[in-house]
């Protein structure tokens, strides 16, 4: 697959410039002015994009390190890589050579290894030139004067390109980055709208017992209870889950949080109530009802009576032999359910839009997902020299000057060689809407470099049966999970978070207690404790800080007037 695609964007590149070449030339001649040493030099795109002070040189060039996480998924990737290396690979050589920019790790560490040892830099103020922190982290390095304002270097130095891409957010992330005024750290912006819900449907299953998809969450009941009892697998056995469930109630895919805003539930999302005050969803009457439902479920044989051990790549096993019909999920909840069909080629799955109880309308909840903050040393000579790596990044995987397969997906996930990694929020949902404007106008050309290399993928499934492309389809296809995002968005179905700020005081002691509460009472009603225990679990969180949580976020969302 590889050398094409590589290719390509070099070749298409070379294309435009001597288009623009070429007009020049003629425009030289047809106002008579004479020689051909009138005309200025070709128009290069580059050049005039790398023109900002953002993304200038340092002359010599700078050290600037860093420390790291690694893991398996990193050194998988470099095995596709010959020739580079964590130090020196493409990302390494681009941030050299345009910007003067020496990429260093003063260490790396796996996993929790490197949390422990990023933990105990932080306590003893032994830091790189750039820490990537939490919010919690920043206030505590800025308390101590560890770290260096960024209010000048962003505003002087992030290109208009960046700006806007860290604004697609809304004023959150720089909110949560800000304190006393001054910008602490760069956020590394998240998107809050990947993080919408669908139901991903067997769908050989709901035909092989002349079931219709859910409109409403009893649709999906009966559903669920289909899927368990009536054999839709048909060997005869008792052996089928209407609904995967892992021991993490809230996974991106296998979890519960789209089951639960079914009944208007959203256990994890600050929301505002009917008087205009925030208060936390995990403690409203709704999940009771969700939860009572679930206990049902349980009791039934509908969710596996052993999913509290089981974490998500087992429930992902149990998905790929055939045993469980219908999961909620991200969209990219297409690659975890794609084994199914490898195994089994006429399992056939499809996302669907999540439903509410009859008579309501359905609201899909995206938590305020921004959680880290990349925050400079203090007395570091070039605090500017972080904004120019995010604007370099950004410029060559979704700029003018893209080359988006090279520098993001080869088609290996290139980008993660970079130390920093922003991206555009909306940008999956865009290459949906270039892709389906391409699909109605025949018009190859609204296409930009991701979206182009999804749709060689989606062909490859769809016309040489090349079975990568399977969960791309389902992804972005025509009827696929962006399809349904597009129609959430269209039709006011997302319910942003409404509380952004960076932690309170009484979060950062005690958030860690409550949520874990939360989830363990949860899990022990869903198992079969009274429902009651709820309403215990609500005073409860209550008594231990949520209240002055509570009032805290109050106190902050009514000073944003
Ligand atoms: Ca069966």
């Amino acid at each position: 697959m590889g050398l094409p695609e590589l290719r390509m964007p070099f070749m298409y590149k070379a294309g435009l410039a001597m288009t623009a070449s070429c007009f020049l030339l003629l425009l030289a001649a047809c106002n008579g002015n004479g020689s051909v040493r009138d005309v200025p030099p070709p128009d290069r795109t580059e050049d005039t994009v790398y023109a900002h002070p953002g993304l200038g040189p340092y002359d010599p060039p700078v050290a600037l390190s860093f420390v790291r996480e690694t893991g398996d998924n990193l050194y998988e990737l470099l095995r596709h890589l010959p020739g580079e290396t964590l130090e020196d690979n493409r990302w390494s050589r681009l941030y050299e050579q345009v910007l003067g920019i020496r990429i260093q790790y003063e260490w790396t560490a796996k996993g929790d290894l490197y949390r422990q040892k990023l933990g105990a830099a932080l306590a003893s103020g032994d830091i790189p030139d750039v820490v990537k922190v939490n919010a919690q982290q920043l206030r505590q390095l800025s308390e101590a004067g560890l770290i260096q304002d960024l209010t000048e270097a962003y505003e002087q130095f992030a290109t208009p390109f960046t700006k806007r891409i860290l604004a697609q957010e809304g004023p959150g992330p720089f909110e949560a980055a800000t304190i006393d005024g001054r910008l602490m750290g760069i956020p590394e912006t998240l998107s809050s709208i990947e993080g919408a819900e669908f139901l991903w449907i067997r769908t050989d299953w709901l035909e092989r017992l002349g079931l219709e998809p859910p409109r409403t969450m009893e649709d999906l009941l009966a559903i669920s209870k289909a899927f368990t009892e009536m054999d839709p697998d048909g060997n005869g056995e008792h052996d089928t889950f209407g609904l995967a469930v892992t021991q993490y109630l809230w996974d991106p895919a296998k979890g519960l949080t789209g089951f639960m805003a079914g009944f208007h539930a959203y256990p994890n999302l600050w929301i505002e109530d009917d008087a205009g005050r925030l208060v936390y969803g995990a403690v409203q009457p709704e999940v009771k009802r969700a939860l009572q439902v679930l206990q049902d479920m349980y009791r039934d044989g509908q969710i596996d009576s052993e999913f509290v051990f089981k974490d998500g790549m087992k429930v992902r096993e149990q998905i790929a032999s055939g045993k469980i019909g219908m999961t909620y999920g991200q969209q990219w909840a297409s690659f975890e359910v794609q084994a199914s069909y490898t195994n089994n080629p006429e399992a056939d799955w499809k996302a669907f839009p999540i439903v509410a109880v009859a008579g309501t309308d359905v609201k899909v909840p995206l938590r305020f997902p921004t959680y880290q903050f990349l925050a400079v040393r203090k007395g570091y000579e070039h605090p500017e020299a972080i904004v120019k790596l995010f604007n370099l990044h950004l410029e060559k995987n979704w700029g003018e000057t893209a080359e988006y397969e090279t520098y993001y997906s080869t088609p290996y996930p290139a980008w993660q060689l970079s130390p920093v990694t922003p991206f555009p929020a909306r940008k999956n949902l865009e290459a949906y809407r270039q892709l389906e404007e391409m699909r109605r106008t025949g018009d190859m050309s609204v296409l930009k470099d991701e979206a182009r290399s999804i749709h060689r993928k989606i062909e490859d499934y769809l016309q040489y049966n090349e079975e990568t492309g399977w969960g791309w389809e389902k992804t972005y296809g025509p009827d696929g999970a962006f399809a349904i995002l597009d129609q959430y968005e269209k039709n006011g179905r997302l319910l942003y978070e409404r509380f952004y700020g960076a932690p309170t005081e009484t979060m950062i002691e005690l958030l860690d207690i409550l949520e874990n509460l939360k989830n363990d009472v949860f899990i022990s009603i869903i198992l079969g404790s009274p429902i009651d225990e709820f309403d215990r679990f609500v005073e409860e969180w209550h008594r231990l800080g949520g209240r002055e949580i509570t009032e805290e976020v109050n106190r902050w969302y009514a000073s944003r007037g």
